[in-house]
């Protein structure tokens, strides 16, 4: 039968991949490289051939630590050229301030203040050089900033510090470049013990805290929620809600495993339908960003099945979301379950009524039918 609508990706579908994914050679804790690298370019260009509307970086994914200033510029020039040329754009320029060992107990929670200067001086140019892609986002994931050993930092200090660093950023993008955002990216744990800020929701509520919240939002990732064993959807619903949903990785985990990385929708579908349902179904304008990377048995021609793998799962769980939107019996359950809403009354009002439990809990409550005609849905019996 064939099928009324394209799994091919379009620029107007906002996919966006960060490059470290595609540069992933399938390293892991316990085994080497198992594919060669691919040129920062050239994933650029094979990026955009494949319909994908931008990349996110690390400044030093394309500009390695060390690089002389005439280098940079030179790759920064040919970057901006491939972009041009093949139609793709940058959408996040980050900073790599966990590979190096001069983190290895953190860049800006590190006690020693030079290193922690260090790493602000690093977001500094990764930021210059994002507003030189085009891009208007910086999203820090600061991996290193945690700890195994509880008593080698206070976390007062580390909270302190975090807000100092993050505080410079502000004062330096609202400076050179006033609209420019920045984001944080939450992560429970890998590679420290816990890192600290382990959830969207802590982040959220650190970002209050900062001279300048309205310049800050969240990057929310799905497997760092399931690695934390909680729930992605209302992660990302809670960071929509309070307008702070400035992008969001997308990929797939077991739940409270090693950090997984694999290709969206591979082991969590339900979960990954409903944050797609969130996204197409809000005013959300932002990139539906990959970060995963390729199974390490793959090969370079693996690579690109990866790439195509993620936005095909993406589109089709997108008509999943219109099915949804438009099945007859499964819209009347939900008419009939969230009934109609209203403010609640003043407390006054709530303090004098006589609330009668027995006839409240008599309502109807399908859920088990409920939950199988989505079940159906993804199967494609609706
Ligand atoms: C690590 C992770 C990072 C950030 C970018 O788990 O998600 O790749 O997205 O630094
Ligand atoms: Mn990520």
């Amino acid at each position: 039968m064939a099928r009324a609508y394209s799994l091919r990706a379009k620029k107007s579908d906002r996919f966006s991949f960060g490059l470290w994914t595609i540069m992933n050679v399938g390293r892991d804790p316990f085994g080497e490289a198992t594919r060669p690298p691919i040129d920062p370019l050239d994933v650029i260009v094979e990026l955009a051939k494949r319909n994908v509307y931008s990349f996110e970086l690390h400044a030093e994914d394309l500009v390695p630590m060390g690089t002389g200033a005439r280098e940079r510029d030179r790759l920064v020039r040919e970057a901006k050229k491939r972009m041009g040329d093949y139609d793709i754009r940058c959408t996040n320029c980050g900073s790599n301030c966990f590979s190096h060992p001069v983190f290895k107990d953190g860049a800006f929670t590190n006690n020693n203040p030079e290193i922690r200067a260090f790493a602000v001086q690093r977001y500094l140019r990764a930021i210059d050089m994002g507003y030189e892609l085009g891009c208007r986002l910086c999203n820090l994931w600061w991996g290193r900033d945690g700890l195994e050993v509880e008593a080698s930092k206070d976390a007062r200090d580390a909270m302190k510090w975090l807000r100092e660093c993050c505080n410079l950023l502000t004062e330096y993008a609202l400076k050179n470049y006033p609209d420019y955002e920045l984001s944080i990216e939450a992560k429970p744990n890998e590679p420290r013990g816990d890192i600290f800020l382990p959830t969207t929701g802590h982040a959220l509520g650190f970002i209050a805290t900062l001279d300048h919240p309205e310049k800050w939002g969240v990057v929310p990732e799905l497997a760092h929620v399931r690695m934390a064993g909680l729930n992605s959807v209302h992660e990302v619903a809670q960071a929509l809600e309070a307008g702070k949903l400035c992008g969001i990785h997308l990929n797939s985990q077991k739940p409270l495993r090693y950090d997984q990385d694999i290709r969206f929708g591979a082991e969590d579908l339900k979960e990954a339908f409903f944050v797609v349902y969130l996204l197409e179904t809000s005013d959300y304008r932002g990139t539906r960003s990959f970060d995963c990377h390729p199974y390490r048995t793959e090969d370079r021609e693996g690579v690109w099945d990866f790439v195509e793998g993620n936005m095909r799962t993406y589109l089709l769980l997108k008509e999943k979301v219109k099915t949804f939107q438009t099945d007859k019996e499964i819209q009347k359950m939900l008419k009939g379950i969230r009934a109609k809403q209203r403010p609640l009354p003043p407390t006054k009002e709530i303090a004098a009524t006589q609330y009668d439990a027995e006839k409240l809990m008599a309502t109807r409550l399908p859920y088990e039918k409920l939950d199988q005609l989505v079940v159906e849905l993804l199967l494609g019996a609706r």
